[in-house]
Order: structure tokens, then C-alpha cells, then sequence
């Protein structure tokens, strides 16, 4: 059954791929705004959103180093989810199997952002990905999100 292994494990990655484009943006456009609207005036402008990815950025820069390893990805995506889990009301169970799950694609989406494959993701590589999620949620395109803006393509 050897020969079956790559394939197998070909099809997990594509299938997380697939569930990591559908999460690019964990959340909603209501959280997205919740997350980066420093000054609370109800939009996010580009300037709040770059100073609040970098901000990000450094936090999570465990090493200070000036890249982001995959533990120290993974380790901040991971303080969030418990912080997440805790709040929520499922069982332990569909908890655990919850945690397992969205680990596992935070580490599909640490390969994805790692685009050169250096095995940490660098400035220029994390604000690419802010830079796509940015224009994402700013579906009239003026460099500001608003609430109850369309996002492009829905
Ligand atoms: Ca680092
Ligand atoms: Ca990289
Ligand atoms: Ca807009």
C-alpha cells in the first residue's frame, strides 16, 4: 500500500488547499472590520490596516528575527483558536477534533504564504497576503472598507 501514500496525502493537501481558499478570510466582513479599525469610526482604511498587520507581524516575531517561522505562525494562530474554543459550547470532544483540524491548515496556509519556500514567511510575503485580503473585503475598490460594502466576486 506504499505506492498509495503520495497520492493519498497529494489529495489531503488539495482538499486543505481547497478549505484554506474558502477560509483566506476566517471571517466575516463585520469581523474584519471589528479587527482592524483602530480609531472605531466604523471603517478600516489602508494605513489602519497596514499598521495593524504589522503590528501583527512583530507580535508574532517571537524571535525577532524578521521572519515568520512556522511554529511562531502556527504558535499565534493556535493562541487565538484556544482563546476561540474556550468561548464556544460544543463538547470536548468536537472540540479536540475541531483544534486538530484547524491546525492542520494553519500549517496548509504557512506553506501557502511561504511562497518562495524559504520555510518562513517574510515581510514582503505576509503583506502580499494582506494586500489580497485587504482587496478582498474592498469590493468598490477606493482603498477604504465600509460596512455593508460588497466583497469582490460575491
Ligand atoms: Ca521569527
Ligand atoms: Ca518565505
Ligand atoms: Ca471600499
Amino acid at each position: 500500500m506504499t505506492s498509495l501514500r503520495l497520492p493519498l496525502a497529494l489529495t489531503a493537501a488539495l482538499l486543505a488547499l481547497g478549505a484554506v481558499s474558502a477560509h483566506a478570510a476566517p471571517h466575516g466582513h463585520s469581523d474584519f472590520i471589528a479587527d482592524y479599525d483602530l480609531d472605531k469610526d466604523g471603517k478600516v482604511t489602508a494605513d489602519e490596516f497596514k499598521t495593524v498587520r504589522g503590528q501583527r507581524f512583530a507580535a508574532t516575531d517571537v524571535d525577532k528575527d524578521g521572519q515568520l517561522s512556522e511554529a511562531e505562525y502556527v504558535g499565534e494562530y493556535q493562541g487565538r483558536l484556544e482563546a476561540q474554543l474556550k468561548a464556544s459550547t460544543e463538547s470536548a470532544e468536537r472540540k479536540a477534533e475541531e483544534r486538530v483540524r484547524q491546525i492542520r491548515q494553519a500549517h496548509v496556509r504557512f506553506g501557502v504564504l511561504d511562497r518562495d519556500k524559504s520555510g518562513g514567511i517574510s515581510p514582503a510575503e505576509y503583506d502580499a497576503s494582506g494586500q489580497r485580503s485587504f482587496a478582498e473585503q474592498d469590493g468598490d475598490g477606493d482603498g477604504i472598507i465600509t460596512p455593508g460594502e460588497k466583497k469582490k466576486g460575491d
